[in-house]
This record gives structure tokens, sequence and C-alpha cells, in this order.
């Protein structure tokens, strides 16, 4: 009896043990945070870090176990090859899920590392249409996709701005290169005519080559399928030329970073697109924008809503299934419907955000607004 009582004694202590213990649990985050896009990069990860500490702040119990996040911050360097690699070393540190990557170009490789381990992905950024037309299961996206960016971006070209003739330039990257097919087919379809297509990298700063080609089309309006990094020096160097044509690009363009990089060359001419909503627009767009300056001493550049939207995702699902394991909270992380910083977070059958919007962006008075 005395050995039974010493028994229980032992056990009961063991459990509030177990009970009092935390269970920390490692999210990954991957973006460049290294090259001319870590600005971008670094946003991300702040966005997927502030949902972290919210969440660890709040407290969250999974499984009868105290959870502490953990984001592994890690850096794809924007190259597909060096994503490849991390996703696999993220896999292989027991992550239970992956917010990332930035790019298409590297999110699109990575996208089949973590399927297969069953470990969920979603990004914030990449908007190529492949990611989620490969079949993976695990792998979703918090922002709209460049089929319905490059629609917009078309019908905006010959609509409201009126262009007969557009050169389209790209930097052979899946996400500037997919963006340019589709802004090109739209363009077409609106009974616009493309009168150049060039191509750049996305590691050039020097254009004038080109740029000196498309001068001698006389479009009506350039449009860029690429990032801020080498937008900006773009719109510097059309202006040297003294191109007057308007300037279109995407959401890579549409950032604080690209309008610091084009200096006084930018103005009421350029224009870019966003695939969601405008941040000041977004149900939890103003507080967020405070809650991230206050944290991190930085403005939001792009995507960094949407990161945070993906990681609470992600917590919400494990949540919900009562389980971190990746297997058991996948079916609910599917079946996501929250209202999120960005709006209402849900995904389609595909794995992407339902009834993702786009936007239009001017420059004006010094920044770039919605229009
Ligand atoms: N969406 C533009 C930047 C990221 C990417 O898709 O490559």
């Amino acid at each position: 009896m005395k050995q039974t009582v010493v028994a229980l004694a032992i056990l009961g202590i063991g459990l509030s043990v177990a009970q009092a213990q935390e269970m920390v649990v490692k999210l990954g985050s991957v973006a460049p945070l290294t090259g001319t896009i870590s600005h971008l990069g670094k946003d991300n990860e702040n966005g997927a870090r502030l949902a972290v500490e919210d969440a660890n702040a709040k407290g969250v119990t999974i499984g009868g176990k105290k959870v502490k996040f953990e984001l592994m911050g890690e850096d794809d360097q924007a190259d597909p090859r060096t994503g490849t690699t991390v996703a696999q070393r993220l896999v292989d540190a027991g992550v239970k899920g992956v917010v990332g990557h930035l790019n298409s170009g590297t999110t699109i490789p990575a996208s089949r590392i973590y399927n297969q381990a069953g470990v969920p992905m979603i990004s914030p950024s990449a908007t190529n249409p492949t990611l989620t037309r490969q079949g993976y299961k695990a792998v979703f996206r918090t922002i709209a996709n460049d089929v319905q960016q490059g629609g917009v971006l078309g019908k905006f070209i010959v609509g409201p701005l009126a262009a007969k003739t557009v050169a389209i330039i790209d930097d052979r990257t899946a996400y500037g290169q997919g963006l340019a097919d589709e802004t090109e087919k739209a363009v077409k379809a609106g009974g616009g005519k493309i009168v150049a297509r060039e191509f750049t990298t996305d590691k050039a700063t020097d254009f004038n080559a080109i740029l000196t080609k498309i001068r001698g089309a006389k479009p009506d309006v350039i449009f860029f399928g690429g990032m801020d990094a080498q937008g900006g020096p773009m719109l510097r160097q059309l202006k040297q030329l003294g191109v007057e044509a308007k300037f279109v690009t995407g959401d890579g363009g549409c950032s604080p970073e690209m309008i610091k990089l084009a200096g006084d060359s930018i103005g009421a001419n350029a224009y870019c697109s966003m695939a969601g909503l405008p941040l000041e627009k977004m149900p939890g767009g103003a507080e967020f924008l405070k809650r991230y300056k206050a944290r991190f001493n930085a403005d939001v550049q792009i995507y960094s809503p949407y990161a945070y939207d993906a990681a609470t995702a992600m917590i919400k699902a494990m949540q919900t299934a009562n389980s971190v394991e990746p297997a058991k909270y996948l079916p609910e992380l599917k079946k996501s419907n929250f209202p999120g910083v960005t709006g209402t977070v849900a995904f389609d059958d595909l794995g992407d955000i339902k009834d993702g919007a786009i936007t239009m962006y001017q420059f004006k008075a010094g920044t770039w607004s919605a229009m």
C-alpha cells in the first residue's frame, strides 16, 4: 500500500512537471536576407516574427502543453539552388511549418522539398501561378497570383493609360518573366501592340543598351517585370535617356525602396500594382503598421502583413487540430477562415488565397498612392 502511494505520488509529480513543461515548436522563415532585395527579405521575416511573438505573448497551449514558438530565419539569397539547400536544412531541423520563400524562383523548387516532407509552407509573396499548380497538398500563399495581377496590369495599360504601343522588359526570373508574359497577353487581348520585348537579369544595374533600343520604338508605356532593385535604377536611366513613356511595374517594385532608388527620376508617370489591398485598406493594416514600426523601427516594405497572416494561419490550425504535427494540422490549415491583417485568410482548392485583390498605385507626393 505504502509503495502504491509513493508510486502515485511520483507519477503525480511527474505529470505536473510534464504539464508545466514548455514545448518548443520551430517554424521556418526563408527569404533573401543578403543581396539587393534583402530589405524585402527582412520585411518578410519581421512579419512572421511579429506573429510568432504575438502568439507567445498571448500564450498557446496545444496537446496539454504550453507552446513556445521559435522562428528560424534563413537566407536563400534569392537563389533557387540555395533555396533548396535551405529548405532541406529546415526540414532536417524539424520545423513544423515554413513561411516563405519570398521569390517565385526559389519558392517553386523549395516547395517540392517541403511537400515531400509533408511540411506545410505558405509564401507571403511568391506570385507565379505555377507554385500552386503542381498538385502539392502542403503548399499555400497568402497573396494573389500573377494571372490575376497580369490581367489587371494589361487592362490598366490599354484602358486608363490608353496605351496603343507597349514595350516590355523582364528580369528572366520566374516572377519577372511570368508577370511580363501575363501582362503581354492582357495588353494584346485589349488591342495593344507590343513594340519591343527585352530582358535583363535580377543582378543587373546597367540597362542603357535595352533602354536605348526601346527609346527607338517610341512606346506609350514601358512595363517592367522585376524587382525594385532593378526598377529604381531603370527609372533613373530612362530619365537620363530622355524617355517620356509611362512606366508600369508589378508588386516587386511597389515598395518605398523603389522610390528611394529612383530618386528624383520617379514622377506621376510611374505606376505599380500590388497583389493585395493597400495597407491602409487592409482590415488590420493601420494597427499592423503601428506595431511593426514600434517593434522593428522600420517601415513596412511590401509583404510583411502577408507573412504575419501566413504564420498566424499555421498557429491557428495547430490550435484547432490540437497538434503541432503537420499531418494532423494540415487539414485544418486547408480549412483556414479567419480575419487576418490583410483580409479574410481562406484558401481555395489549389492553396491560393481566396478572393485575392489587385490594387493599382501611382507615384504621388513622394509615395505610392492607391488609385
Ligand atoms: N511577387 C513578386 C516578388 C516575389 C516573386 O514572386 O518572385
